[in-house]
């Protein structure tokens, strides 16, 4: 146990090497910690360990996400502390020995919270109802990733409108595919057309969902029964 007063102590004799520039003499205090466990879950607790410092450590304190500056958000030889989202974390400890003036030294380590993704959630929307000759509109903004309180995000839309395995055919949460573009797809023809939507999140993990497409002759009905007549024709001459 370290009393109030050698808390104290320790304090202002840190302030007095950070005045004299930092120590790395000979004979100082070598931080080590380990972390358990690593890789790990969002909101999994972590046990940090610095007992693995050299002899005569008397403080030890942690900064749990160390940018170059040190920020102590802990005491104590053995802490628990959880990372609440996904990413990669530069832990530090940082010891003061025993010595007069009292030497430190800080050691980092990367923690890795990756662990429990789980694959986004698709919806395609639809069914879907459009005519020849003007774009459709899909809408895939039902989708959604069960991590994204934990900071993981779905980033990629992609849809598949041919049923190639393709889905490079449109991109987007919500698309607008033009007459000519569904065209150069092959899904102009008067008729129900499935088209498929996946989603990939932070980490690669993908969803899937499929819907359809129904294009109808466009207006007015004159023009449908022209289209109409067309296809008996060609089908007449098959
Ligand atoms: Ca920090
Ligand atoms: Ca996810
Ligand atoms: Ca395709």
């Amino acid at each position: 146990m370290i009393s109030v007063r050698g808390m104290a102590r320790a304090g202002v004799v840190a302030a007095m090497v950070l005045l004299v520039g930092g120590a790395a003499a000979l004979g100082a205090p070598i931080a080590s910690f380990s972390v358990n466990p690593n890789p790990a879950h969002p909101s999994q607790n972590l046990a940090f360990d610095g007992s693995g410092s050299s002899a005569g450590v008397i403080w030890y304190e942690w900064d749990f996400n160390y940018d170059g500056t040190f920020e102590s958000q802990a005491t104590g030889v053995t802490v628990v502390h959880a990372y609440n989202a996904f990413g990669t974390y530069q832990a530090a400890l940082r010891v003061l020995d025993d010595s007069l003036p009292t030497q430190m030294d800080i050691a980092t380590r990367l923690i890795y919270v990756n662990q429990g993704n789980i694959a986004p959630y698709a919806s395609a929307g639809g069914p879907y109802l459009s005519f020849q000759g003007v774009s459709a509109h899909l809408d895939g903004s039902h989708s959604y990733d069960v991590n994204a309180g934990m900071g993981d995000s779905i980033v990629v839309y992609a849809w598949d409108l041919n049923q190639d395995g393709n889905y490079s055919d449109a991109s987007g949460v919500a698309p607008t595919v033009s007459w000519p573009q569904l065209q150069a797809l092959g899904i102009g023809s008067v008729g129900l057309h499935p088209i498929s939507l996946r989603v990939v999140d932070m980490f690669g993990a993908m969803g899937h969902a499929s819907t359809t497409l129904t294009l109808l002759a466009p207006e007015p009905a004159t023009l449908s029964l022209l289209a109409l007549g067309g296809l008996l024709v060609r089908r007449r001459r098959r």
